[in-house]
């Protein structure tokens, strides 16, 4: 598809999913803007990406940012999204993640009113919306039952967009994605921090890993793989939610095992379980269906577990190098 000169606004790009998808649009023609609270927060950007610093628990420049950018595809991806930390700060956490989707939803509205620009948009939702799941593999039809202030600010944020949709005709479409990692997963988040230390443990950086619940099981996926979904469900003739996972459940244990068998370890040496990392509430068990998204956008995932799970070590591999050396020299 010929996307040349097409404009797309991305909030949260200098997140994982932000800096993908930036790429991803810029490959295909796209004028990217990007979107995100401060100029050196986060992953380095591509250079072609236009930034606006703008806060979402703030939003009093989103009107300013839609009109200098003028977009015909917003990708909501900004929020607080570390669920742990969302029990710590709850109130901050429903104010990005929550309220500000329906800060920036309103401005898009008020933007498009004005302009008559034809505008779509891309609410990033999450599987954790599933928590304490009704049912196995949960689709688009599942009931929610969020286990944390960051699910319970997804949910609202959710069906803010569907609301959206329905009272003002807005072309918004909701992507519940499952677990999506990659070599740019922040490093508070389980496979990251997992790669991160057994390549570290690997080089003699470190010797010992303290993890939460590992017996939780997730249906991970591949980031790469996954901002594709958003882009095509933006490129349909009628706007939809999509579950979008790899059909596929694995325990944290077992991705130790991946990892640190990759590594020639055997990861009960070295991982300590503290309970610092349990949640209040835990969601056990997520397994996606993505049979939807399949039919209707051709969409799958290419990047299964292991290879993900390598693709994270030989990445994390050379940041260990790195560090070694550095230690080397100092
Ligand atoms: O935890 C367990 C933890 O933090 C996965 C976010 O992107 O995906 C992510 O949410 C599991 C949980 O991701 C540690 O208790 C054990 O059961 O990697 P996570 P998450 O909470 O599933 C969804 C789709 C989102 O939308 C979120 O934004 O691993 N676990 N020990 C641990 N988790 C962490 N972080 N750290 C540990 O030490």
């Amino acid at each position: 598809m010929d996307c040349q000169g097409r404009v797309a606004l991305i909030t949260g790009v200098h997140g994982q999913d932000g800096t993908y998808l930036a790429e991803l649009l810029l490959a295909k023609g796209y004028q990217v803007h990007g979107l995100a609270p401060y100029l050196r927060y986060g992953l380095p950007m591509d250079p072609r990406v236009q930034f606006h610093p703008c806060d979402l628990s703030d939003g009093s420049n989103l009107h300013e940012v839609l009109e200098l950018s003028r977009p015909s595809e917003v990708y909501h991806l900004g929020a607080q999204s570390h669920v742990k930390l969302s029990f710590e700060m709850p109130v901050h956490t429903v104010d990005v993640t929550g309220l500000g989707t329906l800060r920036l939803l309103e401005a898009v509205r008020q933007f498009r009113d004005r302009s008559g620009q034809d505008i779509r948009f891309y609410q990033a939702s999450s599987s954790e919306m599933f928590g304490k799941i009704a049912e196995s593999p949960q689709t688009e039809t599942t009931p929610f039952h969020p286990r944390s202030p960051y699910a319970c600010a997804k949910v609202y944020a959710h069906w803010q967009t569907i609301n959206y949709r329905e009272s003002y005709n807005l072309f918004a479409c909701c992507g519940i994605l499952f677990n999506h990692e990659s070599p740019r997963r922040g490093e508070a988040f389980v496979t990251r921090k997992i790669t991160r230390a057994a390549t570290r443990i690997k080089l003699g950086l470190q010797h010992e890993l303290r993890l939460g619940n590992i017996d939780a099981r997730r249906d991970w996926g591949f980031a790469g793989d996954y901002v594709e979904a958003m882009w095509l469900m933006l490129q349909q003739s009628r706007p939809a939610d999509y579950v979008i996972a790899s059909g596929h459940q694995h325990s944290v244990r077992e991705f130790l095992d991946e990892v640190f068998g990759h590594l020639d370890l055997d990861w009960q040496r070295h991982v300590v379980i503290d309970p610092a990392f349990y949640r209040p509430a835990e969601v056990d068990t997520l397994l996606g269906d993505a049979s939807k998204a399949r039919r209707e956008l051709g969409w799958q995932p290419r990047v299964g577990l292991k290879e993900l799970a390598r693709l994270m070590v030989e990445s994390d591999l050379i940041l260990a190098r790195q560090e070694a050396a550095a230690a080397a020299v100092r």
